[in-house]
């Protein structure tokens, strides 16, 4: 009783969502003048996809509306803003999102459903914006949405692909990749700004002259030069006060060397650099967690960082003028990980070479200026350019980075005298056999703030990745734990739980997310597990639906829907998950009764079209689905499901139907997850390795509402340092030696074995580098613990509600609350209306 009291202070303070600026008759009536005004059809032809256009052109008045009125505030007030610098932005769709946030959802499913069309049918038309990876993009997209809704002055700067993320189909069990086409049929929130077009320049060389006062100046004369054109996609906060922008650049021929090859007769030469210029914003890399070193992708990183800066420092000087005593007040960037860092150098080739500060004021702006957050401990997935493609493309640039590190190393020196192991490892500089450039270190010496993502990851990123950072400069390493935004994550995607927490707690929850520690009152509760319980099995449902849809299955409903989504990685052991369900398999075949409540084992995963393992890895799990579900002897308790074309839109499918959320990764290895918080804010049970987040999550939800495996950080070092031999469990371990021989037969691949081999190898004489034999056991342990939990119907509920209900301090407002007050010391600014 006194929580509630308190929480719903908190709420009468914090702000209420509009009221709709349309009502039922307005919409309907722009909806209506869209189709016909701007699709050019009329109600009688109009197809989904046309309804679906003209219903997002009715709700992008009011957006732009906001838009204008939020820039007019930022403008008159000279805000300070955030500018993050990110290569992804993994938006998903943004009419449901919108609708939400304006408060009009429910006003816009009245107005289609009495012109006679399905909301639900119109929003499946949406493309995903898929302009990312995985969960460093979608954080992107997940901190974007809490900016706004907080009212910062922020802006989101990026790569406007043509082809995000690619689709992905399963033929014959296997990945195949077809290209992403999100705007082929044009895309109804982006906005041309040719007005703000900026140009790049690439390539050249660098000319060293004396100017008048007698000082040395560089020059450099660029080879090529390329246009960047801005898109805009309005960014609505809940409530719709705020409507910040991310600014996606282009690429375009600039058309300015090309001339002269024109008029001399070249018209096809000069389109061919029309198509190289176009190529740098064509598709998205989709390698996560290594680094290819591909000439292209620096260049991707070049442009949208050059872009971005200048289109800041245009606008701090329409303020300004050259004074640049306040850059640092008005200009804080955040580089997600360090794609964006080459805008380290560029920002001081500007300050030193066009704007003439000396490099001691210039560097102090640029550290003022920096913040740099890191994703990964991985070395594989550690930056590293060679220096000799950076003098190519780049050659000032590499310049400035030798600078910078030659007074860096004097700094080393001055606090380790003599030590040249220190200053080897610390240096920007890898003197390998090629010489490479470390954007890490770049990035942490180049920046005032370097943040890790959760406690166990930013404690790694001391200790381990940058310890000596941390001695030189003992404030600068700190921790944001990841957050994701529950508008999208809970009460759009999951209307049904949304309603049943509004009825309990009020509706103010989706702005302070801690309001929904209320419903843990009502853990115990039997009438309110019963509506709780109804509502997951209502999504299991609808999901269900989803399943035959997409791979012709009927799974059952009764059983633990045992979701794992993320993208395909050893260190993710989606392997280790496998290796499980066989296990669990062949103790069906071997002993018909063996006793497990009903399981279908449901999986989504992207592999980068690379990585030959991972992509193995899928077609293990498919080749494995299709037997046990076609095996009469075990598939009313066991079946397993591959997804296709996992991403945002059909997260949002299977995140509300999760029983049990598989968070499986070696300890020390996932710096935080994000989707661990998406599952257990849905409801869903983890089954999860102290890891990244899930350390947090347990904490928050208490030992009882999870089930914790596998080996920790310290006893994973402490056995690679003995030496890990998967062989000692292979051979002493009855079940995994069956399991991995199993796989080398053709039982799952009839005709040909040995198909599955890879998988097997990599455990045995691949070294199992992840350590799936020696967490095994453990694992398998707690998925005991699973079945018998999920079988007490009572206690099964109770993890559910109570997983919910302590959730509140992963909303990513609360992530930006930190960043806020730990790092861009930013103000919120009220829009008035
Ligand atoms: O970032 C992920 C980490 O693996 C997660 O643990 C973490 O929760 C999220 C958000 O902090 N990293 C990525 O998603 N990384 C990439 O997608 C990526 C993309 C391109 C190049 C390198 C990595």
């Amino acid at each position: 009783k006194t929580k509630k009291s308190k929480a719903s202070q908190a709420a009468s303070t914090a702000a209420a969502p509009e009221t709709p600026k349309l009502d039922k008759g307005e919409l309907k009536a722009a909806i209506v003048r869209h189709l016909h005004c701007t699709l050019g059809t009329d109600e009688n032809k109009a197809n989904n996809h046309a309804w679906w256009k003209a219903t997002c052109a009715a709700i992008q008045e009011l957006v732009l509306e906001g838009l204008r009125k939020t820039q007019k505030s930022h403008y008159f007030n000279d805000t300070r803003a955030v500018h993050y610098f990110s290569a992804e932005f993994l938006m998903g769709r943004l009419l449901s999102n919108n609708m939400h946030n304006l408060n009009l959802f429910e006003t816009a499913n009245d107005a289609l459903t009495e012109l006679g069309i399905s909301l639900t049918d119109v929003l499946e038309e949406e493309p995903d914006m898929a302009l990312g990876n995985g969960g460093l993009g979608r954080l992107a997209a997940c901190f974007i949405d809490s900016l706004a809704t907080m009212e910062m002055p922020a802006i989101g700067y990026g790569i406007h692909y043509e082809h995000g993320l690619f689709r992905q189909e399963i033929k014959n069990g296997a990945q195949i990749e077809r290209p992403d086409s999100w705007r082929d049929y044009g895309n109804p929130w982006e906005i041309c700004r040719p007005e703000s077009i900026q140009e790049v320049s690439l390539y050249g060389y660098v000319e060293t002259k004396y100017g008048d006062n007698g000082r040395i100046q560089k020059e450099w004369h660029p080879g090529s030069i390329v246009k960047g054109v801005p898109w805009d996609i309005p960014v609505v906060g809940y409530g719709g006060k705020t409507v910040n922008v991310l600014r996606l650049w282009q690429s375009q021929s600039s058309g300015y060397f090309n001339w002269d090859v024109f008029n001399a007769g070249g018209y096809v030469d000069a389109q061919v650099e029309n198509v190289q210029a176009e190529t740098i914003s064509k598709v998205l890399y989709p390698n996560d967690e290594t680094e290819a070193g591909k000439e292209l992708r620096l260049i991707q990183q070049y442009f949208f960082c050059a872009c971005s800066l200048k289109d800041i420092i245009r606008r701090y000087k329409r303020a300004h003028g050259d004074d640049w005593s306040r850059f640092t007040d008005q200009v804080v960037i955040q580089l997600n990980d360090t794609h964006p860092a080459i805008a380290i150098p560029e920002l001081m080739r500007i300050l030193v070479d066009r704007a003439e500060l000396d490099w001691d004021k210039a560097w102090q702006i640029c550290t003022k200026t920096f913040a740099y957050t890191n994703h990964t401990l991985l070395p594989e997935a550690l930056e590293k350019w060679p220096a000799r493609m950076l003098e190519k493309i780049l050659p000032r640039h590499l310049e400035i980075i030798y600078e910078i590190n030659h007074r860096f190393m004097a700094e080393v020196e001055k606090k380790w005298p003599g030590d040249n192991a220190i200053k080897s490892k610390l240096s920007i500089i890898e003197e390998s056999s090629e010489k490479m450039v470390r954007m890490g270190n770049l990035s942490v010496i180049g920046s005032f703030r370097v943040n890790g993502v959760a406690e166990i990851h930013s404690m790694l990123v001391k200790k381990n990745l940058f310890p000596e950072f941390d001695q030189l400069w003992p404030e600068k390493l700190t921790n944001v734990t990841n957050g994701i935004t529950p508008r999208r994550w809970l009460k759009a995607c999951n209307p049904a739980l949304s309603a049943l927490i509004d009825k309990k707690i009020g509706d103010q929850w989706p702005l302070n997310l801690s309001q929904l520690t209320e419903l843990a009152v009502y853990a115990d509760n039997k009438t309110f597990q019963k509506q709780f319980m109804k509502v997951k099995q209502d999504n299991k449902v609808a999901l269900a639906q989803t399943i035959k849809e997409l791979t012709g299955l009927t799974v059952n409903t009764d059983a633990i829907f045992d979701i794992q989504i993320k993208r395909l990685h050893e260190y993710k052991r989606q392997h280790l998950n496998l290796l499980h369900i066989l296990a669990l398999y062949r103790r069906l075949l071997e002993n018909p009764s063996y006793d497990m409540h009903p399981r279908v084992f449901i999986f989504g995963a992207k592999a980068a079209p690379g990585y030959t393992l991972a992509k193995d890895i899928i077609f293990a799990i498919n080749k494995v689905a299709e037997k046990i579900n076609n095996d009469p002897r075990v598939n009313t308790k066991l079946q397993v499901v591959f997804l296709p074309n996992y991403r945002v839109s059909l997260a949002e499918k299977m995140i509300p139907a999760a029983d049990v959320s598989e968070q499986i990764s070696t300890a020390g290895k996932e710096a935080s997850g994000t989707g661990n918080m998406k599952l257990a804010l849905n409801g869903a049970v983890t089954v999860g390795t102290l890891d990244g987040a899930n350390i947090e999550i347990a904490e928050e939800v208490g030992d009882d509402n999870i089930f914790i495996f596998g080996l920790t950080v310290d006893e994973v070092a402490e056995l690679k340092r003995k030496g890990y031999s998967p062989d000692d469990y292979y051979y002493k371990n009855a079940e995994i030696k069956a399991i991995l021989d199993w796989l080398e037969t053709d039982y799952f691949t009839p005709g040909k074995p040995g198909a599955l081999a890879s998988v097997k190898h990599s455990l045995l004489s691949g070294g199992d580098p992840y350590l799936c034999l020696a967490d095994f056991d453990s694992y398998s342990a707690a998925q005991e613990q699973v079945d018998a939990a999920y079988r007490d119907k009572t206690r099964w509920a109770k993890m559910a509600i109570m997983n919910t209900a302590m959730m509140g301090k992963f909303t990513s407002d609360r992530s930006i609350k930190d960043y806020v007050d730990r790092v861009w010391n930013l103000t919120a600014c009220i829009v008035e209306n």
